[in-house]
């Protein structure tokens, strides 16, 4: 608030000069986060929160329990406050054109980052700052096409029903494994990015499959629920990693350890230290308000049990 009052006005480097202290001039935001559902949310939330007390953001939290009313409710919260810039992570990418009008009219800039919005005007938000979601789903069709010589009957696990990184990985490991005919998604279900999803997914898949016969592979569109699909089919006395080749998104910690032991085989990482690549964009912005390009990609690695690093 107090920076835009402060480049508002051609007395900008006396007031600059005035101010000394970055806290006279903290710029507050307003995030508006999807919730905490599996490990990786977590650990961007608290990366987001460091990385805004090192740069001296005011930043005000808000936890929407995966509900997109709640969102909905955070972000007219932040407009009422006259945040200087509002980072929407939104749960799915529907339903956010309102809102953004009236944070357009209200003149805050709104940056989406992680998850994507699907909106008529794109200039209801800035830019997008995230990872490819649609290379991660390539990157893991593209490992398991080479691991199963591109041979391979697979379940998969998706993240919740409408949410960008569900639509973009199924899209991109689609891409890919149709290149190959003898690969094929067999069972598909949605396990709501959660660790409890994904065991009561893969366990209806045991069921239904005949505890998995003539499965070669499992793809999860995160490594919550492909922990939670492991448990399933331990307990269903499977092996998972190795009768079963078992690929992912995020390289959470527990999943390192999958990894290691061989109980998972491949994981494509999702960084959650992206603070750093998020606000120096809105910092920016909030400066000089110069148009930037839709997108502002992070990248993704994939990782396996030969390359996992704890
Ligand atoms: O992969 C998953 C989380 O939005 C890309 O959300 C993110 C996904 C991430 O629940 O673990």
């Amino acid at each position: 608030m107090i920076l835009n009052k402060l480049l508002g006005g051609a007395v900008v480097g006396a007031a600059l000069l005035l101010a000394g202290s970055t806290s006279a001039m903290a710029v507050t935001i307003g995030f508006s986060q999807v919730g905490d559902e599996g490990d990786w949310r977590p650990a961007w939330t608290k990366d987001m929160q460091d990385e805004a007390k090192k740069e001296g953001i005011d930043l005000k939290f808000a936890d929407a329990q995966g509900k997109e009313e709640e969102q909905l409710k955070a972000i007219r919260a932040f407009i009422a406050q006259k945040v200087d810039a509002i980072i929407l992570a939104p749960v799915v990418v529907t339903g956010w054109d309102k809102v953004l009008e009236e944070a357009k009219a209200a003149g805050i800039p709104v940056f989406t980052a992680d998850r994507d919005v699907d909106v008529k005007d794109k200039s209801l938000f800035v830019t997008r700052i995230s990872a490819d979601f649609n290379l991660e789903g390539k990157l893991a069709g593209a490992w398991l096409a080479q691991a199963s010589k591109g041979t391979c009957n697979i379940v998969e696990l998706e993240g919740t029903t409408g949410a960008a990184p569900a639509i973009e990985r199924k899209k991109g490991f689609d891409a890919i494994i149709s290149q190959f005919p003898a690969m094929k998604v067999v069972k598909s279900q949605d396990g709501d990015f959660t660790t409890e999803g994904g065991k009561k997914v893969m366990e209806a898949f045991i069921k239904s499959t005949d505890n998995l016969k003539g499965i070669c592979g499992v793809f999860a569109h995160n490594d919550n629920m492909q922990l939670g699909a492991i448990q399933a089919m331990k307990e269903a006395g499977l092996k998972p990693g190795v009768d079963f080749k078992m690929v992912s998104v995020d390289y959470v910690p527990a999943m390192k350890d999958e990894l290691a032991k061989g109980e998972a085989n491949a994981s494509v990482e999702l960084r959650s230290a992206i603070g750093q690549y998020i606000y120096p964009v809105v910092l920016q912005y909030l400066k000089d308000k110069k148009e930037l390009p839709k997108w502002v990609v992070i990248p993704s690695d994939l990782h396996t049990a030969a390359t996992v690093q704890n």
